[in-house]
This record gives structure tokens, C-alpha cells and sequence, in this order.
């Protein structure tokens, strides 16, 4: 095996057309919050329901894509990110960075001469907490203690939006209502993101030794996150290709990325990806212990798996998928499903539990799972090992008394100020979904849902992206907090990096979908602003501020693609003569010059006695 040969610079994609980094510094805190500024066009033109001309300011939007599409910033694979974290974590006095890891596996590994070509080079010893501190955000937040972190988000999730109150003003907002949610009409307050966490109603997923990543939050009274996954199989793919899907998700939008790698190596191609990511990273970690027991489920044992935590745990995982609601009583429930269990974890565990006639080892060993998970400030995401996996398992009898179950493990990680998020469906038709979303509340005692989807039919294998982003909408709407994509290839084979894309965009449709709806104040301008450019056929500036530039500008000049066809007003679609918003722009201006002579007809129908509408 060969260590991967980046080439300087070709993780660093260029920056989305127009678009600048900008850095927003924090009041509270010494910090810096990366967003994307996208430039319009300045030329002032008139505006679609307004009686004076505007010009268009720039939009600021979220991003994700780390110092990556920084100009400034080089990037080299071998040495990652920078540590934008570790002071933070340092000043609050409460960790020690160790002077070896803590994981047998991990230490002979590190000594092992013959991984020594695939190691990644600048490893840096880990930290842990001090004996009897706790160091989690939500341990902080419960004490009142307002985080870089917590402020960092507060100003990420604005998007700069306090700055547009003008136009927020102009535009008539038709913000939904979420149900139940408490998401802020004007903008977001760190304190506001210290509450939230306080309540557990949302999480910031941050190992102390993952610095590199920008804080984030994931919560239903914030923007709806996506969560992309990626990893190597024992039949494709390398550490190369691994990491560069990685940045490739973060590119174009991925919130939280899964290394979900089975193959060999797990340990070293999760170390090249962490030290890369910008984002969070989960993981789930009893697919390593079972490479550790050669894939035979009936020995795994506590110690393996509790090695394997700690193991990642010093490697900066952000989040474990775990699978500790699979109890042994519930698996006779899956038995006359459509297609049992389909959740790997799932039926790990599951085979695990029947071949020793034993309750779930990571039930019985949860409290010491807190343990770990405190001393790091790694989240939990309570696996759903029991999820339906088609529509006619949705909604059963398995599926309901486990996640009554993760609603009791809540209880106890939040009795150790441990972050929880609960993992949901998988397969479900659209008139079941609501049952899940009041369910999880209910159960999970408002815990941030994160659910796979869900797929909303079972019929277009290669087109899952669709059929669960449909779901995926739909519970966003009602409030989970974080969609975890399902790309074409799903239930067909590996992703490649277009799937990725194609997964990614689907989602980002989905979560902002979501976001309208429940009357985010960081969304709907950009709609405003995509809309108004449309109008007003400044064509450039719509393409720069859709998801996918690129697309948009392909398909547009598929049929036009002469310079002047960006200033036409009209497109391929009607044509010249056929473009409705040519015609109401036409019908606007022969208003405009004829006011006084329209008023006066109008009039005269009054006194004819003729009602007008307004
Ligand atoms: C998300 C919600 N429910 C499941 N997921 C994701 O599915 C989970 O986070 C992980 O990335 C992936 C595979 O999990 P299983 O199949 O081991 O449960
Ligand atoms: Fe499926």
C-alpha cells in the first residue's frame, strides 16, 4: 500500500463562482466565523414589488467548506487543518494532553513498522480530561458558561441576516410555524445556543482532540443539518479517495460526515480523514471491534469495544452511532417483518445477543459508555438498530419499543452531561411519518432527532435520493434536527464522488425545504434574493446563488450559450414572445406610464358601480 499521493494544493478546490470567504469576528469571544459571501450584480434595476429601485447587496450563506476555499490558506494533506480549537479548549484549564494513548490497539498499531508508509505524519497526542472534570458543551451550558463555541454558532447560524433588516423588511416573510419549536423570529443569541444545549434540545459535536473542526450545531430551533457518509469497504476504495470525499462532502454542503469504513486499515484512513475535516466527524464504532474479532459477531466482548471507543475517542471522533437499544427481548418483534433487521449495528448486536442468550453489551455497560464519552466530549447518536427497511415494516412494534428504550438511555447520558442525538428511519410512507417525529419528542424527552431519510416508497432503487428527500423534508418540517443522505447508489452499491454531489444537493433541497417552513430567520433570503434575480433576468446572478452553479449554468446554456443570451430576457424554456415575467415586467412598465390614466379608468367604473379589488 502506498501512502496517498496528494499533490499540493488538489484538495483545494476552487472557490463556488463569485463567492468570498469572509471571517466574522465574535463580541464574547477572540474568534473568527468563516461564511461565504456571494457578489451580485450591482447595477440597480427595479425590484420586484417594490416602488423604488434597490440595488442588490452581496448574500451571505453558510458554509461549511472550511479554510479549503480560503485563497489565502494552502492546504497540505500531510500536516491538516489548522487547530482552530485547541486554544479554547486549553484556556478552560480543565484537560491534559497525555504522553501515550490509552488504547492497547491503538499503541501497537503507532509501533507497528509496517504501517508506517500508510501512518499519517504529524500525530499529535491526545487530550483527555483531568481526573474528575467532565468537559462536554452541555456540561458547560448547564453551568452558564456561554462557549467559543456556543458564540461561534450564534453567529454562523445568522448567516450575517441582522445586518439585512431592511430588506427583511421590504420582503413580506411568510415564515411557517414548526410545530412546537421555539426557533427565534429575528436572529440567534449565544445565549439562546447555550439554553438549547442546557436542555438538550440540541448538541455541538466536539471532541476536544478534533480542533480542526468549526463548531456546529444540531438542534430543532436551528437550521436543519445533513449528515453525508463515506468509508471503504473490504471490496473498494483507498485512504486517497477517502479523504478526498471528505473535503468534496464539505464542499458542497455536508454538515457532519460518517466515516463508516469497514475495510482494513479503519485506523489509519480515520486519521487522515479527521485531521482533514473541517466538519465534525462520526463514527460507528462497532464495525471496528468486529474487523477486531474477524467479523464473527459471537466474539465481541465489552473490552473490545470498550478498547475501540477510547481507541477513536483519542483519535477526535465528534459522534458514536450506538447501537445500545437492541435488547434481546425485542428482537423476536423483527421475526415476520418484510425484511427483519437492516441496521448493520443492528444485527450485530442482535446476532451477538442470540448467540450468548444475553442482554445487549452495550445496554448493561452504558453508564461506563458515559465515562468515555465525558472525558473527551464525544456525543452520542443512540443508533436505531431496529429501524424499518421498507414501507411495510414502518411504524412497528420493534421500531417503537426500541426507541422507547433510547428515550431511557437519554435520561441517563444527560444524568452524566453527556450530548445525545436519537437516530430514526428508514423506510416510511408519507402518512406515517408525523407519528415518528411526535413519538421521538415524546420519548426522547425533546433529544435532536437524526433521521435516515426516510425513503418514502420502495421502488426506484438509483433514484433514492429522491424518494427520500422526499421524507426527508417532510421530517425536517416537523423537527428533526439533522438528515442523514441517502445517495442514488443506495441499496446498489459504493458511492462515487457524483452521488455524493447528487445525495448532498438532493438533502440540502430537503433541509432548507425544512427551513422555510419553520420560519428560520437565516433562510428565506437567499430565496428572496435567487427569486428577484430571476425576475429580472440577471441571469449570472442566478446561477451563483443556486446550490449547484455549475448545473444551473450548463443547462442554461445547453440552448443559449452565447454571451448575450445572459442578459436576454427570456430563456430556451418559452422563448422570447411566450416569457411570462417579460410580459408581467411589460404589463408593470405600461402601468408605471400610464398611472394617471389607469386611475381615472378606474374610477369611472366605480362610479358605474363597479367593485374594485385590491
Ligand atoms: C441515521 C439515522 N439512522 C441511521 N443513520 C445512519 O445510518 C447512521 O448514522 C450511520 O451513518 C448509518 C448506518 O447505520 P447502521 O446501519 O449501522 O444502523
Ligand atoms: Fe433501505
Amino acid at each position: 500500500e502506498q501512502v496517498p499521493a496528494f499533490v499540493a494544493g488538489s484538495l483545494q478546490p476552487n472557490a463556488l463562482p463569485m463567492s468570498r470567504k469572509i471571517y466574522v469576528p465574535g463580541k464574547l469571544h477572540n474568534i473568527q466565523v468563516a461564511m461565504r459571501e456571494i457578489a451580485l450584480n450591482p447595477t440597480i434595476t427595479s425590484t420586484f414589488g417594490l416602488k423604488e429601485e434597490t440595488p442588490n447587496p452581496s448574500v451571505t450563506v453558510y458554509d461549511t467548506s472550511g479554510p479549503y476555499t480560503d485563497p489565502d490558506y494552502k492546504a497540505d494533506v500531510k500536516k491538516g487543518l489548522p487547530r482552530l480549537r485547541e486554544s479554547w479548549i486549553n484556556e478552560r484549564g480543565d484537560v491534559d494532553q497525555l504522553a501515550a494513548f490509552s488504547s492497547a490497539y491503538c499503541n501497537e498499531r503507532m509501533n507497528d513498522p509496517k504501517l508506517k508508509e500508510l501512518r499519517f505524519e504529524h500525530i499529535q497526542m491526545p487530550y483527555r480530561a483531568q481526573t474528575g472534570q467532565n468537559v462536554t458543551q452541555l456540561h458547560y451550558a448547564k453551568k452558564g458558561i456561554v462557549t467559543p463555541e456556543m458564540e461561534y454558532i450564534a453567529i454562523r447560524e445568522n448567516q450575517r441576516i441582522d445586518e439585512l433588516q431592511q430588506q427583511n423588511e421590504l420582503w413580506a416573510q411568510h415564515a411557517g410555524e414548526d410545530f412546537g419549536a421555539r426557533v427565534p423570529k429575528t436572529h440567534i443569541t449565544p445565549e439562546f445556543v447555550r439554553e438549547e444545549i442546557a436542555a438538550g434540545r440540541a448538541i455541538i459535536p466536539s471532541n476536544i482532540n478534533h480542533p480542526e473542526c468549526e463548531p456546529m450545531i444540531i438542534g430543532r430551533n436551528f437550521l436543519v443539518k445533513i449528515n453525508t457518509n463515506i468509508g471503504n469497504s473490504a471490496v473498494s476504495s483507498s485512504i486517497e479517495e477517502e479523504v478526498e470525499k471528505a473535503v468534496w462532502s464539505c464542499y458542497w454542503g455536508g454538515d457532519t460526515l460518517m466515516d463508516l469504513s469497514t475495510g482494513k486499515n479503519i485506523h489509519e484512513t480515520r486519521e487522515w480523514i479527521i485531521r482533514n475535516c473541517p466538519v465534525p466527524v462520526g463514527t460507528v464504532p462497532i464495525y471496528q471491534a468486529l474487523e477486531k474479532v474477524n467479523g464473527k459477531a459471537e466474539d465481541l466482548t465489552w473490552e473490545i469495544f470498550r478498547d475501540t471507543l477510547i481507541e477513536q475517542a483519542e483519535q477526535g471522533v465528534d459522534y458514536f452511532t450506538i447501537h445500545a437499544g437492541v435488547l434481546l427481548r425485542y428482537i423476536p418483534l423483527t421475526a415476520k417483518r418484510m425484511t427483519g433487521i437492516v441496521s448493520r449495528g443492528g444485527s450485530i448486536m442482535a446476532k451477538w445477543c442470540l448467540a450468548h442468550h444475553k442482554e445487549n453489551f452495550l445496554y448493561t455497560h452504558f453508564e461506563e459508555i458515559c465515562e468515555i464519552m465525558k472525558a473527551y466530549d464525544v456525543s452520542f447518536s443512540l443508533g436505531d438498530g431496529l429501524r424499518p427497511g421498507s414501507i411495510a415494516d414502518a411504524n412497528d412494534a420493534a421500531q417503537f419499543a426500541e426507541l422507547e428504550t433510547l428515550g431511557e438511555l437519554t435520561k441517563i447520558a444527560w444524568k452524566h452531561d453527556v450530548q445525545v442525538m436519537i437516530e430514526g428511519p428508514g423506510h416510511v410512507p408519507m402518512h406515517l411519518i408525523k407519528e415518528n417525529m411526535d413519538k421521538q419528542l415524546k420519548e426522547c424527552h425533546e433529544a435532536p432527532f437524526y433521521t435516515l431519510g426516510p425513503l418514502t416508497t420502495d421502488i426506484a432503487p438509483g433514484y433514492d435520493h429522491i424518494t427520500s428527500a422526499i421524507g426527508a423534508a417532510m421530517i425536517g418540517w416537523f423537527g428533526t434536527a439533522m438528515l442523514c443522505y441517502v445517495t442514488p447508489k443506495e441499496h446498489l452499491g459504493l458511492p462515487n464522488k457524483k452521488d455524493v454531489k447528487d445525495g448532498i444537493i438532493a438533502y440540502k433541497i430537503a433541509a432548507h425545504a425544512a427551513d422555510l417552513a419553520k420560519g428560520h430567520p437565516g433562510a428565506q433570503h437567499r430565496d428572496n434574493a435567487l427569486s428577484k434575480a430571476r425576475f429580472e433576468f440577471r441571469w449570472e446572478d442566478q446561477f451563483n446563488l443556486s446550490l449547484d452553479p455549475e448545473t444551473a449554468r450548463s443547462f442554461h446554456d445547453e440552448t443559449l450559450p452565447a454571451d448575450g443570451a445572459k442578459i436576454a430576457h427570456f430563456c430556451s424554456m418559452c422563448g422570447p414572445h411566450f416569457c411570462s415575467m417579460k410580459i408581467t415586467q411589460d404589463i408593470r412598465d405600461y402601468t408605471a406610464e400610464h398611472e394617471k390614466l389607469m386611475q381615472e379608468k378606474a374610477a369611472e367604473f366605480v362610479d358605474q358601480g363597479a367593485e374594485i379589488y385590491n
